[in-house]
C-alpha cells in the first residue's frame, strides 16, 4: 500500500495529480506528471475549465504508464482553522467517485497538499489513510490503492500513521 518512488512510473488504472485550481500545470508532482505525460495532457486539461479545491477531474494518461490521471486540488494550509481537514478528505473521496464512474480498479496517490501547499504531513497522512481505508471497505470494485511517497522521511511518517490507524491491521 505504501511505496517509495516516482508516481510517474506507476502502471495503474489511474494516478492522482496534486494539481491547482487552474489544472494548467505547476511544480512538484504536477510538473513531473505533465512532463512525463507530454503536451497532450495539458491540451486536454485546457478543455476542463479548472477544478475547485476538494474536487477531482479525470483525463487520459497519454505517455504515462497509467491509463488515466485524476487531478485533484488539495487545500492550502492556513493553520488548520479554515476547513483544511474536510477539504483534504474530500479530495480522496472525489478521486474514488471518479474511479467508480469510469470503472477503474487500481490507483496511486501522491501525498496531496504536503509539498507546496504546506499541509503538515503527520496530519495529512492520517486523513489520507483513513479515507483510503474507508473506500476499500465501502467500494468492492476497488482493487488496489497505493500511496507513493517521494522521500524516505515521508514514507516513515505514513508507515507510522498506518500502524496507528484503527481497524487497519
Ligand atoms: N512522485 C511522487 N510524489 C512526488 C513527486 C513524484 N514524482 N514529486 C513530488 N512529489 P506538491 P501540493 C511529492 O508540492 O502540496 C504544484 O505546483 C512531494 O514531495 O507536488 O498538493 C501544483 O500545481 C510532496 O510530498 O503538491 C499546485 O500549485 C507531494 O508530492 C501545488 O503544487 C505533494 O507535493 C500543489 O501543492
Amino acid at each position: 500500500m505504501l511505496w517509495l518512488g516516482d508516481i510517474t512510473t506507476v502502471a495503474a488504472d489511474a494516478i492522482v495529480n496534486a494539481a491547482n485550481e487552474s489544472l494548467l500545470g505547476g511544480g512538484g508532482v504536477d510538473g513531473a506528471i505533465h512532463r512525463a505525460a507530454g503536451a497532450e495532457l495539458l491540451e486536454e486539461c485546457r478543455t476542463l475549465g479548472g477544478c475547485p479545491t476538494g474536487e477531482a477531474r479525470i483525463t487520459r494518461g497519454y505517455r504515462l504508464p497509467a491509463r488515466h490521471v485524476i487531478h485533484t486540488v488539495g487545500p492550502r494550509w492556513h493553520g488548520g482553522g479554515q476547513g483544511e481537514a474536510a477539504l483534504l478528505a474530500r479530495c480522496y473521496q472525489s478521486v474514488f467517485a471518479r474511479m467508480e464512474e469510469h470503472g477503474l480498479r487500481t490507483v496511486a496517490f501522491p501525498s496531496i497538499s504536503t509539498g507546496v501547499y504546506g499541509y503538515p504531513i503527520e496530519q495529512a497522512s492520517r486523513i489520507a489513510l483513513r479515507e483510503i481505508h474507508a473506500a476499500l471497505e465501502r467500494r468492492p470494485a476497488l482493487e488496489k490503492v497505493t500511496v507513493v511517497l517521494f522521500s524516505p522521511g515521508d514514507l516513515q511518517v505514513y508507515q507510522r500513521a498506518l500502524a496507528e490507524l484503527p481497524g487497519a491491521q
